[in-house]
């Protein structure tokens, strides 16, 4: 790699800075105010910038992750650090009704999508580029946690695939970790709010004032309608899926899982777990076929499927580029390189940033400020830059991230961004924004 710049030089020393500063000292919180604790996917991303950083501190944020596992093999989505506000918080999760939560840590009841192995397989490049100490650690915590990540992949395979169809389903839009996506307005349009959740107590409009960049309460009261059935039920794995109305294959989680299981796979090796390793081989295998098995040929883009009523979700966003991560046709991988490329996605002629929007400009569900319904998210293309990679279309990724390194030039480190302007919006000082910025510098 070519000698940083002194802007690229610059903008590392402030993402470590937010690192740093964002550190309760047990846990990196997603953000400093909005997101006080830990999440689960954010939690993979901050590794991966933590490692650059420092490898013992990457180690131990994986290490409080996996400290909440349930006995299941899930990893919940959130971490609860004590003492802080937030909505719904640890008092509402009440993760203990589950005989499965572990007991010393509260947390959240769901799970979010399954990024982890890409920060292991990074955080592994990292340390052996670091050489030394580092190297002995991070292989060392590797080979210490291998069992505890395969139980994961175990759990999502088992409990969110039983009938192996190669796609996981969810039944919150909170466990894609792509919130209010246009992907899951039928599904939330299912569910009716008891009266008693029309109070809300949400924070996050004390921290992001501006409310249209945000879930509306609307959204709020189907969001907590479903925790309240899950919580009702335990969070069991057989029962959530009886009581919710929400029941959707996350055509973007299940790429992720599909590709996740090959890098698992990959580190499995390293550590002679034959077996292990061909369970996760086929595991991938299985959740590729998925992902290829939803391409709608008219458009070229993966889509979602509400397995209550059906249907396919047909809304161009950015999970429509599933295939990208999880490979397995070089025909399909070529027309969707093209789709990212052209004027409905990066080649849109009004982006200020040519990286994918969260939903096509050309969509009628397209708004550029709200949430994960348009803006564009550096982790997402981060995401996709790491995958472009893989598979070898480097020349993408390096626009990728070239455009990505300008639009965070900003030092605002916004949680997302408005795709015309490239004002930041949501939190600023977001973790993961920081974190990707310097997994693009190191
Ligand atoms: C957002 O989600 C949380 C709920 O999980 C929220 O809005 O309160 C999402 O962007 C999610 O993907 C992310 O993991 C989380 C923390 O950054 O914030």
């Amino acid at each position: 790699m070519a000698t940083p710049t002194a802007s690229e030089t610059r903008l590392a020393a402030h993402a470590a800075y937010v690192l740093r500063a964002n550190d309760t000292g047990t846990l990196t919180t997603a953000a400093p105010k909005l997101y006080p604790h830990q999440w689960s996917w954010d939690a993979a991303f901050i590794a991966v910038g933590l490692a650059t950083v420092s490898v013992p501190r990457a180690i131990a944020e994986l290490d409080v992750l996996l400290t909440a596992q349930w006995s299941t093999g899930m990893l919940p989505h959130i971490v609860f650090a004590p003492g802080t506000d937030y909505f719904p918080g640890a008092d509402v999760w009440n993760s203990h009704v589950s005989p499965a939560a572990p007991k010393n840590v509260q947390t959240s009841g769901i799970c979010q999508p399954p990024v982890h192995a890409i920060a292991l397989q990074q955080l592994l490049a990292t340390a052996r580029h670091t050489g030394g100490t580092a190297r002995a650690q991070a292989e060392e915590f590797v080979a210490r946690t291998f069992d505890q990540w395969l139980a994961w992949h175990r759990w999502l395979a088992q409990a969110r695939d039983p009938h192996q169809r190669g796609l996981l389903q969810i039944y919150h839009g909170w466990e894609s970790g792509m919130d209010n996506s246009p992907r899951w307005d039928t599904a939330y349009a299912a569910v009716q709010p008891d009266h008693a959740l029309l109070k809300l107590r949400r924070h996050d409009l004390n921290h992001v004032t501006d409310p249209t960049q945000r879930p509306t309460d609307t959204e709020y009261h189907r969001y907590l309608q479903l925790l309240k059935q899950m919580r009702e039920a335990s969070y069991d794995d057989t029962q959530v899926p009886e009581v919710v109305p929400f029941r959707m294959a996350d055509v973007f989680m299940s790429a992720i899982m599909a590709v996740a299981s090959d890098v698992l796979a990959d580190i499995g090796d390293t550590l002679n777990r034959a077996d292990d390793t061909a369970e996760l081989r086929l595991l991938a295998d299985r959740f590729r076929q998925g992902v290829l098995s939803t391409v709608a040929a008219e458009t070229g883009l993966a889509r979602d499927r509400n397995t209550l009523t059906g249907t396919w979700v047909e809304t161009k966003t950015v999970a429509g580029f599933a295939p990208l991560l999880s490979g397995g046709s070089d025909h399909i991988m070529k027309r969707q390189l093209d789709l990212l490329a052209g004027e409905e996605w990066c080649g849109h002629p009004r982006l200020r940033y040519a990286v994918p929007p969260s939903t096509s400009p050309t969509s009628d569900a397209f708004n550029p400020r709200s949430y994960w319904r348009g803006p564009q998210w550096p982790v997402i293309s981060w995401l996709l830059y790491w995958a472009l990679n893989r598979h070898g279309a480097s020349e993408f990724a390096d626009s990728i991230r070239a455009q990505s390194l300008a639009q965070l030039g900003d030092l605002a480190f916004g949680e997302y961004y408005e795709p015309f302007t490239g004002e930041a919006l949501g939190s600023s000082h977001q973790s993961w924004t920081a974190a990707v910025a310097l997994g693009w510098l190191s």
